[in-house]
């Protein structure tokens, strides 16, 4: 951190964690902590380490050992009987509760992450409560502006085999990459009951699509609306890459492992210059907290420069995200507890959002 503030300005960042993280998403029962599970054998069985997360406030049972477990910080039970919510508003509000500690566990996983070779997070098994809340954004960017973060879809193959299916899954897919704009896995699971080829037909070869579409129901609106979609599929496939696995038989784990690779590669070309630019603006901030006049319109111009050049994130987590930086440069400036002052101004940010929440 030192380092990073201290170096001069237009140099290049020091490179900061170069250990790819895996975020894996999917609808629930896709075969996530199957896949989790199958990950962490799979490193360790080549004699490599994984540092391991767990976001599902819900699980019961885990079938592998998690370095850091949400459920270790929130009691997703006592969240429930606290704020009167049912699951699926507990869950989201254990996540935003989680959220807000989230600046130190991105400490340790930076800390450990060196000494690592990949970084695995399991999600709750809601796949919406993760994408589509401020508290999943903020993890996801936080993750993303620390190391190569990459995000892996798995799908229920078994259950996506009819194109109308297999349609909305991937549409879901797609709407969740362009939300993030990170490097993309999308991952076939459970091949063991259904090889994934016809999946991998259906995105290289329209026609192959198209004529899938046309046995099942003939030219109602439906069909010819999912042909307009297949349209807008062609760009997505093109971005990312797909692989077949079984998390149970451990099927087809080299193949998502090159994938990795790819999409640490992509992260490098792509988005690493992004998160650059984002710490060039965050140091011009700090100096504009402890500085003088002269650094604060220095940092004042680097930030706009910053801004300038960069396409805006996400509303909401952006914005979440000053509100801490702020906050800590205020306690550090104050000579009170960074810590304390992050964690209160993101719970501040959130609790709009656990409100909204509440409502529904
Ligand atoms: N046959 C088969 N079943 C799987 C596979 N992966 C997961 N499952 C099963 O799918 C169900 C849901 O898996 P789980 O990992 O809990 O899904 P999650 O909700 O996405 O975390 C469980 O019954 C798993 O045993 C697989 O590769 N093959
Ligand atoms: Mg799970």
């Amino acid at each position: 951190m030192s380092a990073e503030a201290s170096s001069p300005a237009g140099e290049e960042a020091p490179s900061a964690v170069q250990t790819p993280a895996c975020i894996i998403l999917g609808m629930a029962g896709s075969g996530k902590t199957t896949l989790m599970q199958r990950l962490n054998a799979h490193t360790h069985g080549k004699g490599e380490s994984a540092y391991i997360l767990n976001l599902d406030p819900a699980v019961l049972k885990l079938p592998y050992g998690a370095h850091i477990d949400i459920r270790d910080t929130v009691n997703y039970k006592e969240v429930m009987k606290q704020y009167k919510l049912g699951p699926n508003g507990a869950i989201m509000t254990a996540l935003n509760l989680f959220a807000t500690s989230f600046t130190e566990v991105i400490e340790l996983v930076e800390k450990r992450a060196t000494s690592m070779d990949y970084v695995f997070i399991d999600t709750p098994g809601q796949i919406e409560v993760f994408t589509w809340s401020a508290s999943g954004t903020i993890i996801t960017q936080m993750l993303a502006s620390t190391m190569p973060t990459m995000l892996v879809f798995v799908v229920d193959t078994p259950r996506t085999a009819s194109p109308v299916t297999f349609m909305s899954n991937m549409l879901y897919a797609c709407s969740i990459m362009y939300k993030t704009k990170l490097p993309f896995i999308l991952v076939f699971n459970k091949t063991d009951v259904l090889p994934h080829d016809f999946a991998i037909e259906w995105m290289r070869d329209f026609e192959a699509f198209n004529d899938a579409l046309s046995d099942t129901g003939g030219a109602t609106y439906m069909t010819s609306l999912m042909r307009s979609m297949c349209l807008v599929l062609e760009e997505f496939y093109k971005n990312i890459r797909a692989v077949g696995v079984s998390a149970a038989s451990g099927d087809g784990m080299d193949e998502f492992f090159d994938a990795v690779r790819a999409a640490t590669a992509e992260y490098n070309a792509d988005y690493r210059p992004q998160v650059d630019r984002m710490r060039a603006d965050r140091a011009a901030q700090r100096a504009a907290a402890g500085g003088g006049a002269a650094s604060a319109s220095a940092a004042a111009t680097a930030a706009a420069s910053a801004a300038a050049m960069r396409p805006p994130p996400p509303p909401g987590a952006a914005d979440v995200l000053a509100a801490v930086a702020a906050a800590k440069a205020a306690a550090a400036a104050s000579g009170g507890d960074e810590s304390e002052a992050a964690k209160a101004a993101m719970l501040d940010a959130l609790r709009q959002d656990i409100d909204s929440n509440r409502a529904t």
